[in-house]
């Protein structure tokens, strides 16, 4: 089959497995609001189907998707301009995930840090979807043929392992480029915004203790009593960024002033050299209140309206199914599946 060229498009998705957080909006949201209008075509989800891969009560999950979805629009995400819809709505994408479930191999699978992270000792505990996420992910990219994956660090591997299940079903269906090869892009100073407790953990929605995470929707309050309760070292603020490297909770906070107001880390630095943490974590609290204070405000807005919310997401889904249809039928075809003539 000849070679393919795939228009660039973006594709990422948010888990709704419980509130946004400070990593979510500046690792995800805030960048794809960025790309928004540029000459790509923008799809953003709010992927249900992988957050039940741990137990989600079903009450919590229509909230918590809801949720997501106000997040994506308060922070400026535009529905005319990109497609926003929750993926359970297009079901080419669990149906795509079971072909490549069938791509991709255990080897692979069990290389994924992710799920070892998640599983920790009780892997025979965990669900047989945790396990196989990542496949239904690469379903998610390829079903769009997205060229482009704005993710945070943590989901690296799983877009490499994304290309690898493309390369493969193009080989073994003698496919030719029909699926891309899609780039993670991650880019800026907060790709991996950490734990407010333990530097050297990432900031997550599940992580055990509220105080260990910014949520996006914490009052002002909150947020300055987290930053202030946040561990560091003794040492103040150094001359050059490059001595933060072994000062991983000095680091993340530099980081995320960086990223809240759009300058570099080495910035930061050189206007708070030598600043002690009484001095440069009620500056961060301010900033970080300026900052997420009007959109947590649009958040409750938009979530007094649920039909609203709803209403976009169906929207968004029909346009998403407009294109992975096509697509899905294709690789039907390509599987040697008989659908109706
Ligand atoms: N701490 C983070 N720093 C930078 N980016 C982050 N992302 C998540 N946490 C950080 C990015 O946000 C996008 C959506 O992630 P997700 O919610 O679908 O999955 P996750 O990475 O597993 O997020 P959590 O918060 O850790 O969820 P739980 O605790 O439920 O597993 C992705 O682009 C991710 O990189």
């Amino acid at each position: 089959m000849a070679e393919e060229t795939h228009t660039p498009r973006v594709f990422s998705g948010i888990k709704p497995s419980g509130g946004l957080t400070l990593g979510n909006y500046l690792g995800a949201i805030k960048r794809f609001v960025a790309t928004q209008g540029s000459a790509m075509e923008t799809i953003y989800c709010v992927v249900d189907l992988h957050a039940i891969t741990v137990w989600q009560d079903p009450a919590d999950l229509t909230k918590a998707t809801r949720e997501v979805a106000a997040g994506y629009l308060a922070s400026g995400l535009d529905p005319a301009k990109s497609i926003l819809f929750n993926q359970s709505q297009v079901s080419g994408h669990a149906e795509l995930a079971w072909i490549f479930n069938c791509v991709a191999r255990l080897g692979w699978m069990n290389r994924m840090t992710q799920f070892k992270e998640k599983a920790g000792k009780n892997a025979e505990k965990q669900s047989l979807g945790l396990y196989a996420y990542p496949s239904l992910m690469a379903a998610d990219i390829l079903l769009y043929h997205a060229t482009h994956v704005p993710v945070g660090e943590d989901q690296k591997q799983h877009v490499e392992l994304t290309r690898d299940i493309a390369a493969k079903f193009n080989h073994d269906f003698k496919a030719g480029g029909f699926f891309p090869m899609p780039e993670p892009v991650i880019e800026g100073p907060a790709t991996r915004v950490m734990n407010l407790r333990d530097g050297t953990k990432k900031m997550s929605k599940s992580g055990e203790s509220d105080m260990e995470r910014i949520n996006m929707t914490d009052d002002a309050d909150t947020i300055a009593k987290k930053f202030k309760k946040a561990r560091t070292d003794p040492a103040p603020l150094p001359d050059a960024y490059d001595d933060l490297a072994d000062r991983p909770e000095a680091r993340n906070l530099v980081d995320i002033y960086a990223a809240l107001n759009d300058m570099t880390p080495q910035a930061v630095i050189a206007e708070y050299a030598g600043a002690g943490w009484g001095q440069f974590k009620p500056a961060l609290a301010d900033l970080a209140v300026a900052k997420l204070a009007p959109i947590s405000q649009e958040m409750e807005r938009l979530m007094a309206d649920p039909a609203e919310i709803d209403r976009v997401l169906a929207q968004g889904s029909e346009r998403a199914r407009a294109i992975a249809a096509p697509i899905l039928d294709r690789t039907y075809d390509l599987v040697g599946m008989i659908r109706g003539a």
